[in-house]
């Protein structure tokens, strides 16, 4: 296969010449050609099969273990002015960018195999999908890409069709730390990456293309490309509200999308939609639209067991690739808190020792196809997206968030999601627990200064009366003694509710300097064991902690200087003033 594509062809045949591959190879997305990925890779010995019994099509690849997670300080935004990518990214000269690059790619392919692989980002009939082609040396990516995107022929032709794609080169070249490089030039839709085979920096679809480079292209097209999760909730009436939601990475996105009620509330459901990334369109009545630009899960697996997340412990038993767990003695995968068996081996393949653990890594991860999903939702293919209800904020905070508070408009809305704070998880390299800022859950993932990011949402306003209600939650608030608050999982529906009851203007809400709160009996909670005290400290402010949050917050918007949008500036006055 090759393409009539010119511009294409050029770019395959220049990056051959660069690499001095062996020999390219056309990925078409069949079966067939992801079995053979699996094969070569198992007669290389980069994957292993797991028990086949217990978990039929099941593969463990053990990565280098300095190549576990995403890379933020190895990762540019390289734009002709430098404040087009603002003090949010990490930026070098395109020229120095692409040097640097280029005598890395240099015949790093030799005796390799290039596989090129067309893909779509979105349902292929979709207009809000966008294509790219990644060029990659990996088969480890090829077998990924099928299982997370639409991939092979039929973006092909779309590519073909339409003229235009997000060029991705990857090689995972020698796994050196000091030479990885994840470089995106959003001015010419291309990104360069090398020295990694990780998720987040080798599935050039994902982060890359979907949420650096897409965010860039949905300013100039009037778009959001968000890292929000999308799940329908339906009620026992058969009436469906969809919600996107923007939480930091391996703070419980794909939890919530697949969550299954609690027995109270049987007769609910949960459809998921998406679980990492979502592409909001306003359509000709001025609702915004969803679509998952993903066709599959690159999910965290600790911590996932029958009572956390029952669809995706039943999901990831066939048809799945784990990435650095460990192993059981019958060579079954085996994770921290997943409940059940015992660790013999750990993610690294050494033998399992409690003074050494854990057994698998704490970003340890899977990859399925959405389709393996019990709770998929049978519109998550639709080219037209589903209409968004409400805007979901939050992050991982131990105190100060409350539970749930809704935004008194649109723009308090935009300031309650620039303000997003968190704890940092193992998804990325560095110091895990430390609050750090994290507007809409897009601090590695914007791919352009906030100022401008927040300027362009703030604009929506101006485009329609339809706009969805924004919220902001968090789960993880903890007492003194380190103990969690609210018990999560399962029993967030009955936050959601509250959201779907006040975007129907149902449920009485207090209003707070920072927004609306739930009345003491809002959200149901009657069987939940949780004292009176404890729920109301979830479900109201502390002035004090507050004023001293909005102040730093403060000294924050200040960073961005006459770039940041005065309605933000105006917002944020108008919180503090409520503060007093
Ligand atoms: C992810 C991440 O893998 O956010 O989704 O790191
Ligand atoms: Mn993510």
């Amino acid at each position: 296969m090759t393409t009539k594509n010119e511009a294409l062809a050029a770019w395959v045949a220049e990056a051959a010449e660069l690499t001095q591959a062996k020999q390219t190879v056309w990925c078409s997305g069949s079966d067939a050609e992801f079995q053979n990925m699996i094969d070569l890779m198992l007669a290389e010995g980069t994957l292993s099969e797991l028990n086949s019994q217990t978990h039929p099509n099941c593969y463990l690849h053990r990565s280098d273990p300095q190549d576990v997670a995403r890379v933020e300080h190895l990762t540019f935004i390289c734009t002709e002015d430098q404040a087009d990518a603002g003090d949010n990214n990490n930026w070098m000269p395109i020229e120095q960018a692409k040097q640097k690059m280029t005598d890395l790619y240099r015949g790093c392919m030799q005796g390799r195999t290039m596989y090129v692989i067309p893909y779509c980002m979105g349902p292929v009939e979709s207009p809000f999908s966008r294509c790219g082609v990644e060029i990659s040396d990996s088969p480890y990516v090829v077998a990924n890409m099928k299982l997370m995107t639409r991939m092979g022929s039929a973006a092909l032709r779309r590519i073909e069709e339409e003229d235009t794609f997000v060029r991705g080169l990857h090689s995972t070249g020698e796994l050196d730390p000091e030479r990885r490089f994840i470089m995106h030039f959003p001015e010419e839709l291309s990104i360069m990456s090398y020295g990694s085979g990780y998720g987040g920096n080798a599935l050039l679809g994902k982060k890359c293309h979907a949420l650096r480079i897409a965010s860039w292209q949905a300013r100039r097209e009037g778009w959001l490309a968000e890292h929000m999760l999308i799940l329908g909730l339906e009620s026992p009436a058969g009436e469906t509200h969809y919600i996107a939601a923007a939480f930091p990475s391996a703070c419980g996105k794909t939890n919530l999308a697949m969550l299954i009620p609690p027995e109270k509330y049987a007769d609910w459901k949960i459809w998921t939609l998406g679980d990492d990334i979502a592409w909001l369109h306003m359509d000709e009545q001025g609702q915004l639209r969803a679509i998952n630009p993903e066709a599959g899960y690159f999910g965290v697996v600790p911590g996932t067991n029958r009572k956390t997340n029952r669809n995706a412990f039943d999901m990831i038993k066939q048809n799945t690739i784990f990435t650095n767990v460990g192993t059981t003695e019958d060579n079954q995968p085996w994770w921290e808190d997943k409940k059940e068996g015992a660790p013999s081996t750990d993610w690294k393949g050494r033998p399992y020792s409690e003074d050494v653990g854990p057994a698998a890594h704490p970003n340890s991860r899977f990859t399925v196809s959405a389709k393996e999903n019990r709770a998929y939702s049978n519109l998550a293919e639709a080219p037209e997206g589903v209409p968004i209800s409400a805007i979901v904020f939050g992050g991982r905070r131990r105190e100060l968030a409350p539970l749930v508070y809704q935004a008194k408009s649109w723009e308090h809305g935009v300031l309650i999601g620039a303000s997003v704070a968190s704890e940092t998880t193992a998804a990325a390299t560095g110091e895990v627990g430390v609050v750090r800022r994290d507007p809409m859950a897009m601090k590695p993932f914007c791919g352009y200064n906030f100022a401008d990011y927040w300027a362009h949402w703030l604009s929506f306003a101006e485009r329609t009366d339809k706009l969805p209600q924004i919220f902001h939650v968090n789960w993880f608030r903890q007492n003194d003694e380190g103990e969690f608050l609210w018990p999560g999982f399962s029993e967030n529906l009955r936050v959601l509710q509250w959201i779907i009851q006040r975007c129907k203007g149902e449920a009485d809400a207090t209003e707070t300097a920072i927004g609306y709160l739930p009345v003491e009996d809002g959200v149901d909670i009657a069987d939940l064991n949780i004292a009176p005290d404890v729920w109301q400290s979830l479900i109201s402010i502390n002035d004090d902690q507050w004023r001293q949050e909005m102040n730093e917050f403060g000294d924050y918007l200040d960073s961005f200087g006459d770039r940041l949008p005065a309605g933000l500036r105006e917002q944020h006055e108008q919180v503090k003033a409520a503060l007093g």
